[in-house]
């Protein structure tokens, strides 16, 4: 068998309001568009994985919150209607998607063996969260490849974020170990948006786009900063400033999934592409890939 890979890595936030937007088939709610440059940008990531084929999705979503410990997905198939608890107006999806368990249990054993605390998700009934609906259909509206889905342990607010990043630096090798092993190829999402203050009264037309903007200035400045460093490939120096990133723009990366998927690429030091950049309701959101072949370069 030959080693597996990771084929790219990609910040691919969720916000609900980009799968409303596309009105596809599976979402009840109906909508005149809206947030055209992050639905650009999904297309130009997905146009950017034309020329490579995958055999697996692997995901950390920050919306299936586990307080004790990392859980992953270990059940082959789940069907479901799931709705944004938050947004029921916009997102009420109905899911059909298969699980590649054999993975799944692999990197839940290399996590436990560098020490981490994890379990498999084994209730059939369990409901899949919008996070990793939203930033898989983007990617994959056809639905065509299994995942692999990772829980957001929060153990930032158990302890802090330097527990947290520790612990995803050790879930990204753990991640990166079972891919090789497995001989497939696999694309990692980091199911996240950047700043994530956001406005607490909806627009009466949630996409009436006269109305979207950055929540303010000091979240805008934060994410560009963030950003450049992906451009530049400064991944490490990224990492380093997580803590007070997260800290002064409420960001989601308060979950873990970037620093996770930083560590299974090894912190790239090479270019990241950045396909696009809005606001969603106030909060910023990035989608970026980061191409493992442009190491070898
Ligand atoms: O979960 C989200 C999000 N991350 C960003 C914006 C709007 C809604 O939901
Ligand atoms: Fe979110």
């Amino acid at each position: 068998m030959s080693k597996g890979e990771i084929v790219m890595g990609a910040l691919a936030p969720h916000p609900p309001h980009l799968v409303y937007a596309e009105n596809p088939s599976q979402n009840e709610a109906t909508s005149e568009g809206g947030w055209e440059e992050l639905r650009w940008g999904y297309e130009r990531l997905r146009e950017s994985l034309s020329d490579r084929d995958y055999d697996v999705i692997i995901v950390h979503t920050p919306h299936w919150a586990t307080f004790v410990g990392t859980h992953f997905l270990g059940v082959d198939k789940f069907k479901s209607l799931s709705v944004d608890p938050i947004f029921p107006n916009l997102f009420r999806y109905n899911y059909d998607l298969k699980v590649d368990v054999v993975l799944s249990k692999a990197i839940h054993d290399n996590a436990a063996d560098l020490g981490l605390l994890v379990k498999m998700m084994e209730n059939p009934d369990f409901r899949i969260d919008y996070g990793t609906i939203t930033s898989c259909h983007l990617v994959n509206p056809e639905w065509n490849k299994p995942i692999v889905c990772i829980s957001s342990n929060k153990s930032k607010f158990y302890f802090n974020s330097e527990v947290m990043q520790a612990n995803m630096i050790k879930l990204g090798e753990a991640t990166r170990k079972a891919v090789e092993a497995s001989g497939k190829r696999a694309l990692l999402l980091s199911s996240n948006s950047l700043s994530h203050r956001h406005f607490t009264v909806e627009p009466e037309v949630p996409e009436d786009m006269s109305k979207e903007h950055v929540t303010n200035h000091n979240q805008y400045l934060w994410d560009m900063k963030m950003i450049n460093l992906m451009k530049e490939g400064k991944t490490k120096e990224m990492i380093d400033l997580m803590p007070d990133f997260t800290e002064q723009t409420v960001a989601e990366t308060e979950a873990g999934s970037l620093t996770w998927l930083m560590s299974a690429l090894g912190f790239p030091d090479y270019k990241a592409t950045v396909h696009a950049y809005g606001t969603v309701i106030g909060t910023g959101n990035a989608i970026v890939g980061w191409d493992p072949r442009k190491a070898k370069i």
